[in-house]
């Protein structure tokens, strides 16, 4: 199995730098197969550059023009990556240092063939959080116990981003029907997802709050998801079956 990780950054240029560090020596284990995609929004703090110059050849730079949310960046990934027929599996991971690289082999064991997510989770036996304040917690927590509660998906953690989808579950998605772009993009992917009817897995993860860099979290994000994740829970028992024939083909 091939894996091609996708990193989005908006000015990551010191985290980025640690986080490429680690995975060459996860690569160069050997155990498991990847390369690097990072998908760059013109960071005005030259990620993209920092990036070119490591000089990896396993390490390719999707570059956009300009910040453009996390859900377009992503989708842009998707689209560029699934041309290249040989990755079987992609992984989404931020560059922050949130997702710990620690974390991946569990990841990378759990991926399968067919219509499959693996979803890092940190509200389950083995997953944490760590220097996260209180409310912070709480926020996260009551979010995807809402969106879980609301589009009737009994999963513990549907806002996370550390995930893996295979190349079959992507090609089964109307990608580019999808519209989030902050945090809620990762309600919506799991949600088509589970319409698709993919084997979803959950693999505990530790969260670690990233120390270079500055958060592009905000309310509207917040206010976005809370938004959009009612309105599909609504549409779902209005119209069931209008968004399954929404997001797949
Ligand atoms: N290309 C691109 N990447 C983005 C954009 N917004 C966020 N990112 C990246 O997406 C990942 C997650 O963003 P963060 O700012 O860490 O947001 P978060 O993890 O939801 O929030 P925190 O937990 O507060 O860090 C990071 O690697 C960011 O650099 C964007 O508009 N474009
Ligand atoms: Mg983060």
């Amino acid at each position: 199995m091939k894996f091609a990780i996708l990193i989005p950054t908006y000015n990551e240029a010191t985290s980025i730098v640690e986080l490429l560090d680690a995975l060459s020596i996860l690569r160069e284990r050997g155990t498991y197969q990847f390369d690097v995609l990072v998908i760059d929004d013109n960071s005005p703090d030259s990620t993209a550059e920092v990036v070119k110059e490591r000089g990896l050849p396993w390490v390719s730079i999707l570059k956009r023009e300009k910040k453009d949310g996390l859900g377009n960046a992503y989708r842009a990934g998707f689209t560029s990556i699934l041309k290249d027929p040989s990755y079987d599996q992609i992984v989404t991971m931020d560059a922050d240092g949130s997702h710990r690289v620690q974390d991946l082999p569990a990841m990378f064991a759990a991926a399968r063939s067919g219509r499959s997510i693996v979803l890092g989770t940190r509200w389950i036996p083995g997953g944490s959080v760590v220097n996260w304040p209180k409310s912070r917690q709480m926020l996260s927590r009551s979010g995807t116990r809402y969106a879980s509660l609301a589009l009737g998906i009994d999963l513990a953690d549907l806002t996370g981003g550390f995930r893996i989808y295979s190349r079959e579950l992507l090609h089964s998605l109307n990608l580019s029907e999808m519209t989030a772009t902050g945090y809620c993009f990762q309600i919506e992917m799991a949600l088509a997802s589970h319409l698709a009817g993919a084997r979803a897995t959950q693999v505990p993860i530790t969260f670690v709050e990233r120390i270079n860099g500055v958060s592009k979290m905000s309310r509207s994000i917040v206010i976005e998801a809370l938004i959009q994740t009612t309105r599909w829970g609504v549409t779902r028992r209005l119209r069931p079956n209008a968004d399954k024939l929404h997001y797949v083909k």
